[in-house]
């Protein structure tokens, strides 16, 4: 485009002089004073001359206002009178936060009648989080953020949001523009990693879909670099530098040379993820590390329960104490993470560590078919605790049974009893909400107490929904009749193991081991085997008598004299001659009560290997009269991360005192926060090494290169001072600097004229990312360049420069018509009123939401999903209806490039192709017929009539009231309330809604 539009329609002949002037007036424009470069052909343009210092035109008003209307009074125009309260608080809200407001508010508004109260209400506005939302929005569509790749197979950028959520958070803390700059160039040098999302927003090729050979690399390397450099010239400096890849600009003085001297800059940026740090979460964390230590140690000092209970733990895999009924279909097995139900989940003050094994089995489910039982061998009195696999795929049953089988005959019917009925889909104890979908580990359900025979089985049985059926892990426990959860000791540990148990009369004690960890690996080893008389610290094992099923040979350092000969580790130990097995025993000099039996691999801490982590220990009175007195089953299995201080809160006996109580629930709390805390977000972004040489391209080819150049800024903008061999972060540091720097002629021009654009509907400059020689000349060059200069000595506040324009007659003013001015400057560039427009398609889906009053105000975070797949090749079936998440702003939609949102990307919603720096916002019969029809807006309209229902109760006439207060901050018109009762009386109320929502002044900025 080669000059506004406004201008190529007054050169149709028949127009007035009036036209001929304004024609000159925004007619080429060449700045009188030394240009920066005069030398350089092009270098006199505009806009590449320093700011000039100017003035207002006058004193005694607003100096925006003595601008504008200079200019309009040069064409005998003046400003609109002032639009009334209604329309200004409306028109402040939709700009600021994209979301009408309340009536509530717009009432207080209406009483107020001050210009106090409009500079109050402005800085409300932008003292409000809701600003932030609003105004990244326009910032992403600079950069074509997307949550996608992009090209053909357009996969999942899962971690560009962090990105995102940065912007939102600059413009709500109003960080400096300069700032904002250096952030998003060198984030990793100002602690912002997130920002470098800059550099890496566009399109990307993945190492995959680049062909194997060294020169198509080359050229995808020079497609991803070319990215970095249009964006930046676009978005900070107004320069479409990118133009100047193959060949000098065609318009503007930017040579080849300057195109790769600037790509040196970026010469060691590469696109992909890296983790995010986050400095005041990682001070948190310190802090919480360091309560839950202090916790933990007060914590420690309450003894463990003593136990008593004969525990049995059956893993589905355990061949020997389970049974297939049914053949299995498959395994699932556990998911990596330390979340509840995930592979190294160490339990928590109200939950077991993951005691699955490698996972869960699973069979097709048929309605009561019994396909696996449990053996347990034991008979007595046992609390039964059961497992499942939990999967939130949906195809698990719903309700598994757990039948009890007495004579262990499943013939006989009349002895079965059911214990226990599991919906699989959840965790134990869970009954609803959604669940990950991936094989977890459900957790023990308690089943009650049961009397069991040694023949006695837990039959698992087909539940009556779904079609597939899981078996996990049960466990049962004699004598803990009023433990909410099994209680389990600290695994095994090669440094030292304690045995307490109930005062006994012994002569012989005997230690047994089952297996040694690494599968057997090898013999079993004990360094000394200490027997405690009861009550006492005398180890009564010294002057006892030892023999064994066996000894390893090696008589120098593992002897069976060893085991009891007082002295610690490998050097004094004895080693069995079986791998995995075999026992050793004590006959104690005189029969004694013992209470506490310790032992170890090897107490000095060496060795790991040869631990005993099956085992048990028995005591008789008389030779060959063994009773058990402890044994592995009720640990922990060794392995498995286990939390300690937990285990010992999960167990409490019900007389511990309150103090301790508060202490666990407050290290539940601080270790959650924890976790959430140290979890390691990832972001899409710079990442950064040691840099490329660059070379001039001839024609831009990659495999014809010239001479190697450094770093350096166009040369029609001067230069910075940098050696050759700057380093890779300085360099980019270098370049934020001169971009965010208070001489640089473009950067604060560029900057406050997108923001009047967002502000008036159109810049200063037409053409908001082009500020050379192919861009529209400024409107008003005088404001452009004061405007830049007042931002720049108010620090880059953003903020700064809202307040200043948004207080300005020229904002404030109808957008009433006149007719002179119409027929001169029809498209309002001289500002004679308001400009009105079309909300842009974000603001109209949020104020759906907001006026129907189920808005989700949730901020950041991964996007809500418009569409089924988050990625991938074409087609992506839309989601019609959406849950809570669903109802946040759409800024938060995961954005899928190149695929337009459904129903609201007919709104000129950009898709993330490329850098949209102004919306278009032509009408078409399409975004109404979305509009209307689409499922979303048929949902809104019914939640809108229920609002209004429970707001305005069941009078009609105040229903229709109350819908047009919240929609348009008004009353309805005369006759207008009657029509409208009409249309609720005949098709409903949320008919009524549909079509206020669909309506024109809703959607329109006034
Ligand atoms: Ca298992
Ligand atoms: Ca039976
Ligand atoms: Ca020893």
């Amino acid at each position: 485009m080669s000059l506004p539009s406004v201008r190529a329609r007054f050169m149709t002949p028949g127009k007035s002089h009036c036209r001929l002037a304004l024609n000159a007036a925004f007619g080429a424009f060449v700045l009188a004073g030394a240009p920066l470069q005069a030398d350089i052909p092009g270098g006199e343009h505009w806009a590449f001359q320093s700011l000039r210092e100017v003035e207002p035109p006058r004193t005694d008003c607003h100096p925006i206002d003595a601008f504008i209307e200079r200019k309009l009074r040069e064409h005998g125009l003046q400003l609109s009178p002032p639009t009334d309260r209604r329309n200004l608080i409306r028109r402040l809200f939709f700009d600021l936060h994209g979301l009408p407001p309340a009536p509530e508010r717009v009432a207080m508004f209406q009483k107020e009648r001050t210009d106090r109260s409009v500079a109050a209400l402005i800085d409300e506005l932008l003292a409000s989080p809701r600003y932030g939302e609003r105004w990244a929005q326009h910032w992403l569509d600079l950069l074509r953020y997307a949550d996608t790749h992009g090209f053909e197979v357009n996969t999942e950028r899962p971690n560009a949001w962090p990105y995102r959520d940065y912007v939102i958070r600059a413009f709500n803390e109003d960080r400096p523009y300069s700032r904002f700059i250096l952030d998003q160039l060198a984030g990793d040098a100002t602690g912002e990693d997130a920002a470098t999302g800059f550099l890496v927003a566009s399109a990307v090729l993945l190492p995959g879909q680049i062909g194997k050979d060294a020169a198509s690399k080359r050229l995808a390397r020079q497609d991803a670099l070319d990215e970095i450099i249009v964006a930046t010239g676009d978005t900070f400096l107004g320069l479409s530098i990118g133009c100047a890849r193959c060949h000098d600009h065609k318009f503007d003085p930017i040579t080849a040379r300057d195109y790769y001297t600037l790509q040196a800059f970026f010469a060691g940026v590469e696109y992909g993820e890296r983790p995010l740090r986050n400095p005041e979460a990682a001070a948190k964390a310190r802090v919480y590390s360091a309560r839950i230590a202090e916790i933990r140690q007060r914590i420690a000092r309450v003894k463990p329960p003593a136990i008593v209970a004969r525990t049995i733990l059956i893993d589905d895999e355990d061949a020997a104490r389970t049974t297939h009924l049914a053949p299995k279909i498959g395994s699932g097995a556990k998911s990596p993470g330390t979340g509840r139900g995930n592979k190294d989940d160490p339990g928590g003050v109200n939950r077991v560590p993951n005691l699955s094994g490698n996972g869960y089995t699973w069979w097709t489910n048929t309605p009561a078919r019994d396909v696996f039982t449990y053996n347990p061998g034991s008979s007595g009195e046992f609390r039964v605790w059961i497992s499942w696999g939990a999967h939130g795929s949906g195809v698990h049953t719903r309700d598994a049974r757990y039948v009890l089988d007495l004579d262990g005959n499943l013939k006989t019917k009349d002895d079965q009893e059911e214990i226990a009925k599991a919906d699989q889909y959840y965790f134990a104890g869970v009954s609803q909400g959604e669940t990950e979908k991936v094989p977890l580990w459900s957790g023990f359900l308690d089943a009650g107490v049961h009397q069991l025979r040694e023949e006695s089985r837990i039959i698992l049985r087909g539940g009556e929904t779904e079609t597939a059926i899981t078996a996990d892990a049960i466990l049962l426990q004699e004598g803990a009749p009023h433990s909410a959860h099994p209680v389990l000791r600290v695994p095994v540990n090669p440094l030292r193991n304690i045995e307490r148990f109930r005062a006994v009369k012994a002569r012989f004690v005997r230690f047994t081991s089952f297996a040694t960890i690494d599968n057997n690996k090898h013999e079993p080893c004990l360094d000394e085997l200490e027997i405690f008389q009861a009550g006492s610290d005398t180890n009564v094992a010294l002057t006892g008598k030892p023999t064994s099923s066996g000894n390893y040979n090696d008589p120098v350092q593992h002897r069976l004299e060893h085991i009891n000969d007082g002295h610690y580790g490998n050097g004094k130990s004895w080693i069995s001659n079986e791998k995995g097995k075999g026992w050793v025993e004590i006959e104690l000099a005189d029969p004694v009560k013992i209470d506490r039996i310790v032992w170890a691999r090897d107490r000095n801490g060496k060795f790991h290997d040869r631990l005993a982590h099956r085992y048990q220990i028995d005591i008789a009175f008389e030779p060959g009269q063994w009773t058990p007195v402890a044994s592995s089953e009720d640990r922990v299995p060794y392995g498995i991360p286990f939390d300690q201080a937990n285990a010992i809160l999960r167990n409490l006996p019900p007389e511990t005192e309150d103090s301790v109580r508060a202490d666990a629930r407050e290290l539940a709390r601080l270790e959650k926060e924890l976790t959430g805390l140290q979890t390691t977000q990832k972001v899409y972004a710079g990442t950064f090494r040691k840099p490329d040489k660059t070379f001039l391209l001839n024609r831009g080819d990659a495999e014809q290169k010239m001479e190697e150049v450094s770093a350096a800024i166009p040369v029609v903008l001067g230069r910075i001072p940098l050696a050759p061999d700057t380093g890779e972060q300085e360099r980019r540091l270098a370049l934020a600097r001169w971009i965010g720097g208070k001489d640089n002629p473009l950067t604060a021009r560029v900057m406050v004229n997108r923001v009047w654009q967002h502000h008036f509907g159109r810049g200063l400059v037409n053409t908001a990312s082009d500020f050379g020689l192919n861009g529209a000349p400024p409107s008003h060059p005088d404001l452009l360049d004061w405007l830049a200069r007042h931002f720049i000595a108010a620090g880059w506040s953003v903020k700064k420069l809202h307040r200043l324009i948004l207080t300005s007659r020229t904002y404030q003013q109808a957008s009433s018509l006149q007719e002179k001015a119409l027929a001169l400057d029809e498209e309002a560039r001289l500002l004679w009123h308001f400009p009105i427009r079309r909300l842009e398609a974000e603001a109209i889906r949020d104020s759906v939401l907001a006026v129907s009053g189920n808005l989700n105000l949730k901020m950041g975070g991964p996007g809500f999903n418009f569409f089924k797949t988050r990625g991938g090749l074409s087609g992506f079936p839309i989601v019609e209806t959406f849950n809570d998440e669903g109802r946040r702003r759409m800024i938060y939609a995961h954005k899928v490039r190149m695929e337009r949102a459904p129903v609201f990307g007919a709104f000129d919603c950009p898709d993330a192709g490329q850098a949209t720096p102004r919306r278009s916002r032509a009408v078409t019969a399409l975004q109404a017929l979305n509009l209307f029809n689409s499922r979303f807006m048929i949902d809104q309209s019914e939640i809108f009539a229920a609002r209004l229902r429970k707001e305005a109760g069941s009078d009609p006439a105040a229903q229709v009231e109350r819908a047009f207060q919240l929609a348009y901050n008004r009353t309805p018109r005369p006759g207008k309330r009657e029509r409208c009762e009409e249309t609720v009386a005949a098709h409903g109320l949320s008919t009524l809604c549909r079509a206020i929502l669909n309506s024109n002044e809703f959607i329109f900025m006034p």
